[in-house]
């Protein structure tokens, strides 16, 4: 049986993992980071069976392409930080939904509401929130799909439902996002209203691009599945 215990009830340092038992809670954050590994080898391996069985089959993918990565130390320590939040193991499996995170690529937005649906169809996994940025997006202009799933993993002699966010966007959203990353984090560099100001004008504009190709697609009979 896997066991993750509290590891800090003083809650009144910054660093994860920091106790006095700091091997235990090593090992706890450990074995947390595997259990979400695991998930992320799982859910990938579904998405590209998917992916491959539309290569096989199809004249299109929706599915451009997979990635995925575990959280850091320091982004997972940053956004407790931002929360509030005590640095126990708990509090990190309550709070912090996307320590696993798989990003699927597709060529049309319609795509992404289609793969969407094929996970959900998925018996290892459950939907637990969908949080949908192209409907709603955010005020800078950010758009995905992004889905906080439970997906069983089967360990040893348990089994057990660990979270991974999954986001799901076309190629367009992407070239923001990743840009929008970068330029956001560079460190040397304020981040000024024009540059907000210009990267949401750039946002509205892919967003007219990802709609004018949808109904091109559909014009190409290409989301007939
Ligand atoms: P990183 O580097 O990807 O790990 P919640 O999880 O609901 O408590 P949060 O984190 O605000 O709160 O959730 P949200 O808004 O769904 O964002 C989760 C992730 O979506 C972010 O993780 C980013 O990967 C991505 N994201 C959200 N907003 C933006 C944005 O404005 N620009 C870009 N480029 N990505 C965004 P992290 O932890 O912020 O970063």
């Amino acid at each position: 049986m896997i066991e993750i215990n509290e590891f800090d009830e003083e809650e009144d340092e910054i660093y994860l993992p920091q106790t006095i038992d700091y091997l235990d809670i090593e090992k706890q954050y450990r074995q947390l980071m595997f259990m979400h590994e695991a998930a992320i080898e799982q859910v990938t391996a579904k998405l590209n069976i998917l992916k491959g069985e539309f290569q096989f089959s199809n004249d299109r993918n929706p599915i451009s392409s997979i990635c995925s990565r575990i959280k850091s130390k320091e982004s997972i320590v940053y956004k407790m930080q931002k929360k509030g939040l005590p640095f126990t193991i708990s509090a990190l499996m309550e709070n912090i939904h996307d320590i696993a995170g798989v990003r699927v690529i597709c060529p049309f937005i319609e795509d992404v509401y289609y793969v969407a649906r094929m996970l959900a169809r998925q018996p290892d996994i459950e939907i637990l929130e969908v949080k949908d940025y192209i409907r709603d997006p955010k005020e800078n202009g950010y758009r995905s799909l992004h889905l906080i799933v439970s997906d069983n993993v089967m360990f040893s002699n348990t089994s057990r439902g660990v979270t991974v966010e999954i986001q799901i966007r076309t190629i367009a959203m992407d070239f923001w996002a990743s840009t929008e990353h970068q330029l956001r984090y560079k460190k040397d560099k304020e981040f000024s209203k024009a540059a907000h100001d210009t990267l949401k004008h750039c946002a509205e504009l892919m967003a007219e691009a990802d709609r004018e190709i949808q109904d091109l697609a559909g014009d190409f009979d290409l989301n007939q599945w």
